[in-house]
């Protein structure tokens, strides 16, 4: 399974959901296809979104793709939190503080993507990408946060979970005036590897 988010805020597009469609049906690896899906933002959607989204493809692995305005490269991150505080209000309106995604629930869980070999490998093929070590506090890290909790349940049949961040189109920052970007196609490119690659972990 791989998402993206609708847009949100100031973005008219989200290159993240373009992405996920851009990879729906295409085959990684023998035996693997990918399910490409958009994801809302909106916290009070979001579990049952993620829910729905699990039991429709009962996928192996689930890479949450979203964009990050700030970006310079390919993010791969690291660990999701159990906060929710939004600098910005989501597309239901709501601007959640200081709250926590799962009361009482673990306080992080670390991806369980590759995450390094994912940064080597796609620096080797001349894509710019890095470890983050947060994915804020919005929308991205609840999805990362939700879908690694729900991996780490009895029963679970998702195998390797993890999120990327991808920098704006360089048409999005030629309309702001400036900042990284990276084009549609290196980033489908990116995220072709990144689905290899997380297939190949699952297997192994
Ligand atoms: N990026 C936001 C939410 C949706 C998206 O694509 C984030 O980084 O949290």
């Amino acid at each position: 399974l791989v998402t993206g988010f609708e847009p949100f805020g100031a973005w008219g597009r989200n290159p993240s959901a373009e992405l996920a469609a851009s990879l729906d049906g295409w085959s990684p690896a023998p035996g693997w296809t990918v399910a490409g899906r958009c994801l809302p933002v909106d916290l009070r959607a979001l579990p049952g979104a993620l829910y729905r989204l699990r039991e429709e493809t009962a996928a192996a692995a689930i890479v949450h793709v979203g964009l990050a305005g700030s970006a310079g490269q390919v993010a791969v991150e690291r660990i999701g939190i159990n906060v929710a505080d939004f600098e910005a209000a989501d597309n239901s309106g709501l601007l959640a503080c200081d709250e926590p995604l799962l009361p009482g629930g673990a306080a992080a869980y670390f991806s369980t993507l590759p995450v390094r070999a994912i940064v080597r490998d796609l620096r080797e093929a001349g894509i710019p990408a890095g470890i983050s070590n947060s994915a804020g506090t919005y929308l991205c890290n609840a999805a990362l946060y939700l879908s690694l909790h729900a991996a780490s349940e009895p029963g679970s049949v998702a195998r390797r979970v993890g999120f990327i961040h991808v920098p704006p189109l360089p048409e999005q920052v030629a309309e702001r005036g400036a900042g990284a970007s990276m084009s549609f196609d290196l980033l489908h490119q990116a995220l072709r590897r990144v689905a290899c690659l997380v297939s190949l972990a699952v297997e192994q």
